[in-house]
């Protein structure tokens, strides 16, 4: 891991709220601002926690670490969930406490825009879970994307994107850092070697999707990590089609995952939320620049909860998603309205060898062109009866939707071509009904193209 990248202003930061020791009695929890995360809760008990400390902290697979990571239910009261924290704002004991606090010079949490326990104990989980020292949620993806790079870039300094990224990125690349000085360079990053042919000396930050959406273009994580890391910039990877079930960047050199927790994370259709995960250093730099002070995107504990709810049932509905998605791809494949499927999974799919590399399993979406191009795709998505017509992505729900006319409006129509992005590209994201049901909708309303 290189040095993370510095800036005056920002390394500069007196960090005003900090990890703290065990079972405060005063305030009621314990915060680790330290390691995963953000922090983790201990209700204030009188028994003896050594027992119980080893059984939470030791690392389990996959599940159970979603189901318990960081928090102690044996604790004082005892309830199975965590508590969620509905405060904006906390006490200081004393006013030199509350100074103490601001300055960085004492343990415990100030104002919930840089920091609330039920937060917290999300974050220690979402670092866990991906393999990331430290984590910060945001309230949605777009508020982990613009926190971090606000705070990664200044001006004069550029970025290499892929050529394909979720619609909102790609504007908030072009027409929101662009206008403040950063030089934002599009690279077909499919390919590592253009990489290495674009570096420049000002390049800082190398980001992109893998899966990319709408169209499936896989990136090599860690063969790009590693050109992106020997020229001194750092790597983010938007994790949000994966998951860490299925994929962890961090595990394959990237520095950074942003993740739309809106989606798989959550899982269930009912809330924004974002989350960053990496260096704890940068980290706190991010949460105390980027997200206090620069976009505000702050999460709320509420909806903090719900992910953390979504998170216990991660890994049996990405199985699900993976496997109808699989069932959705091959049976597209066969059909002969269909000019091509975009499935990570499919043999045939270009980049299969990576896929099987660096995804456990090849995810919930699924992207496909119809022979007849955008007329037989608005037919086909009018025609659509258990698929839901709607953006978004990760729900229990199946979704279609259109992305030239919808998450992807932000590029022009000539940047959709240059992007790969075609004018019929259908994108599914296969939800959790009943296969045989999917199967079934796609069917009539193909017969009706
Ligand atoms: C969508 N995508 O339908 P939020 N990164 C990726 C994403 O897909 C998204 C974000 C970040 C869609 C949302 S489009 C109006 C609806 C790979 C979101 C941003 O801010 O939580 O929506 O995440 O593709």
């Amino acid at each position: 891991m290189p040095a993370p990248p510095r800036r005056d202003g920002v390394a500069g930061l007196r960090l005003p709220w900090h990890g703290c020791g065990k079972d405060d009695e005063t305030t009621g929890f314990e915060q680790s601002g330290q390691g995963a995360g953000g922090g983790i809760i201990h209700f204030p008990c009188h028994r003896d926690h050594a027992s119980m400390d080893d059984n939470i902290t030791r690392r389990g697979g996959f599940s159970t670490r979603a189901i318990h990571h960081g928090y102690d239910a044996y604790a004082a009261p005892g309830a199975l969930n965590p508590p969620l924290y509905l405060s904006s704002t906390y006490t200081f004991p004393t006013t030199a406490d509350g100074s103490a606090r601001f300055a960085g010079e004492q343990q415990g949490y100030v104002y919930s825009r840089v920091g609330n326990p039920t937060t917290g104990l999300l974050e220690a989980r979402l670092a866990d879970l991906e393999g990331g020292e430290a984590a910060v949620v945001t309230a949605s993806g777009q508020g982990a994307t613009t926190s971090l790079l606000w705070t990664l870039l200044s001006a004069g300094d550029e970025v290499i994107a892929d050529k394909t990224l979720y619609g909102c990125t790609f504007a908030f690349l072009n027409h929101g850092l662009a206008r403040f000085g950063v030089k934002v360079r599009h690279v077909d990053l499919s390919d590592p070697a253009n990489l290495s042919a674009a570096l420049s000396p000002a390049t800082k930050v190398v980001f992109f999707e893998t899966p990319a959406n709408p169209n499936m273009r896989l990136v090599d994580i860690a063969a790009v990590a590693d050109i992106a890391r020997r020229h001194g910039a750092v790597t983010v990877v938007d994790n949000t089609y994966c998951t860490p079930y299925l994929q962890r960047p961090l595990e394959l050199g990237a520095d950074f995952v942003v993740h739309s927790a809106t989606k798989y994370l959550g899982g269930h259709g009912d809330l924004l939320a974002g989350a960053i995960v990496g260096p704890a250093e940068v980290l706190q730099q991010v949460r105390f620049h980027g997200l206090k002070d620069m976009t505000g995107a702050v999460l709320s504990s509420q909806d903090a909860f719900l992910v953390l709810r979504g998170l216990k049932t991660l890994a049996l509905r990405m199985d699900r998603h993976c496997a109808s998605a699989a069932q959705v791809a091959e049976f597209l494949a066969g059909r002969p309205e269909v000019a091509v499927v975009h499935y990570p999974g499919l043999a045939g799919f270009p980049q299969h060898d990576l896929a099987r590399r660096q995804m456990a399993r090849f995810g919930g979406m699924v992207a496909f062109e119809l022979k007849g191009g955008l007329d037989a795709g608005v037919r086909f998505m009018d025609a659509l009866g258990l698929f839901t017509r709607a953006v978004s992505l990760g729900d229990a729900e199946s979704l279609a939707q259109h992305p030239a006319s919808m998450t992807h409006a932000t590029y022009t129509l000539e940047q959709r071509a240059e992007h790969f992005i075609g004018e019929g590209l259908v994108r599914l994201s296969v939800g959790l009904e009943d296969a045989e049901d999917l199967l079934a909708d796609l069917e009539q309303a193909l017969a009706r193209v």
